[in-house]
């Protein structure tokens, strides 16, 4: 009688440290790691790991049925999440991926926009349509000016034409939902378009009377192959979106850091210099793929029309962020400008974590419409460079 009490309160206490240890996660303070001179501030922490999935999500509290206090459903990673402000809190819709390699979306809130990400107790039940995806993830919200929340996203399904024994050959499509609270949605009709599509994307305003989006034609469910880059499309009717034409927007570019494939992040900011883009770029090595972020600018009068292409990335995995389940990978699908001009970035990396970089609207316009193009070539970035070393040294002579 005695032990039997004994071992009771122990299961109690080991409940007990699992709650304190969340909250501890939960409430830790996220610290600024570059000055506020810096184009971008990265933090020290990553604000949803999988440790941030809550507990009655991964354990069985009863010690009948579970009296080793395992973890009886576990996570793999939080990544690629989709972010919007949303009764003055900071929203992600993130991707969860548990340890059975599904991935599924979870909102989590935070009131400040840099640390307590808490998840909501439920994730969302997204309906299927009538050909039910195996797999959803990398949603991208839109508050469109029709007055709903999109959600864009990638619905995964083998190939029905793969040959036989082929359990790898996948399709991407585009997903679309939409929601005011983001615990109920209601399931559009998957894109239809010629090619494969992922990293789909909503304008969030009417464009010509029709609703826009950003797409990534690719060949294969991998390949973008002769998918040209970041593509643009109008659509009639959004409950049965048809790509109807596709307009390159953003090329790929033989030796830059988005010749493999790139692909739009989250929808872009309106500001009075133009749309202000945020995308990843993709670079073959030896190590495999290299994922980095890069911005890009497009005009107010024509989205299309891009006004600004600074070269190279604007953000590469450093220290921590190069390791995870997929390395060398920086993604983002989601980022939010509050009124004051300040602009959280959250981005995931090596398919395992997520972060947030904070930065203002003023210093990634400078930086889109001041920093260089690429100009291709070796001998172009050296007379990039000859010409800013000119005109420093002659700033410099007439100090
Ligand atoms: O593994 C890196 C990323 O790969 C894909 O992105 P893309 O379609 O541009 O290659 C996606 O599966 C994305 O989720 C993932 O982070």
């Amino acid at each position: 009688m005695y032990k039997t009490t004994l071992i009771m309160n122990q299961f109690k206490n080991k409940i007990a440290k699992l709650f304190t240890d969340y909250e501890a996660l939960l409430s830790r303070k996220n610290e600024p790691i570059e000055g506020e001179d810096a184009l971008f501030t990265r933090y020290k922490y990553p604000i949803l790991t999988a440790a941030h999935t809550p507990v009655i999500w991964r354990y069985d509290l009863n010690e009948q049925t579970n009296p080793y206090l395992m973890e009886r459903i576990g996570m793999n990673g939080v990544l690629n999440s989709g972010a919007i402000k949303w009764n003055d809190k900071y929203i992600l819709v993130a991707r969860v991926e548990g340890i059975d390699r599904k991935s599924f979306f979870a909102v989590a809130e935070s009131p400040n926009g840099i640390d307590q990400f808490r998840f909501w107790d439920y994730p969302i039940s997204m309906p299927d349509t009538k050909d039910p995806a195996t797999n959803i993830y990398d949603m991208r919200l839109t508050a469109h000016e029709d007055g709903w929340i999109y959600g864009i996203f990638c619905a995964e399904r083998l190939d029905p034409n793969a040959p036989k024994g082929d359990l790898s050959t996948a399709t991407a499509t585009a997903g679309i939902a939409r929601t005011k609270d983001f615990m109920n949605w209601e399931r559009l009709p998957d894109l239809k378009a010629k090619s494969q599509q992922r990293n789909v994307v909503l304008h969030p305003e009417f464009v010509n009377g029709k609703y826009a989006l950003y797409t990534r034609p690719q060949d294969g469910f991998i390949d973008a192959g002769s998918g040209g880059g970041i593509g643009w499309a109008l659509i009639d009717d959004i409950t049965n979106a048809v790509v109807k034409e596709e307009k390159i927007i953003d090329r790929r570019y033989y030796h830059t850091i988005k010749e493999v494939k790139n692909g739009e992040g989250p929808h872009p900011i309106k500001t009075p210099e133009g749309w202000l883009h945020l995308a990843h770029g993709v670079r073959g090595c030896a190590a495999g793929l290299r994922y980095v972020l890069y911005m890009y600018m497009t005009s107010l009068e024509d989205p299309t029309k891009l006004i600004a292409s600074p070269a190279g990335y604007f953000m590469a995995p450093e220290g921590e962020e190069r390791i995870g389940d997929v390395p060398n990978v920086l993604f983002t699908n989601g980022w939010i400008a509050d009124e004051d001009g300040k602009v959280y970035i959250y981005y995931a990396s090596s398919d395992t974590r997520m972060h947030v970089a904070t930065s203002t609207i003023d210093k990634l316009v400078d930086y889109c419409m001041n920093t260089p193009e690429d100009g291709f070539t070796s001998s172009a970035s050296v007379e990039t460079l000859k010409r800013q070393i000119e005109k420093n040294l002659s700033q410099l002579a007439n100090k």
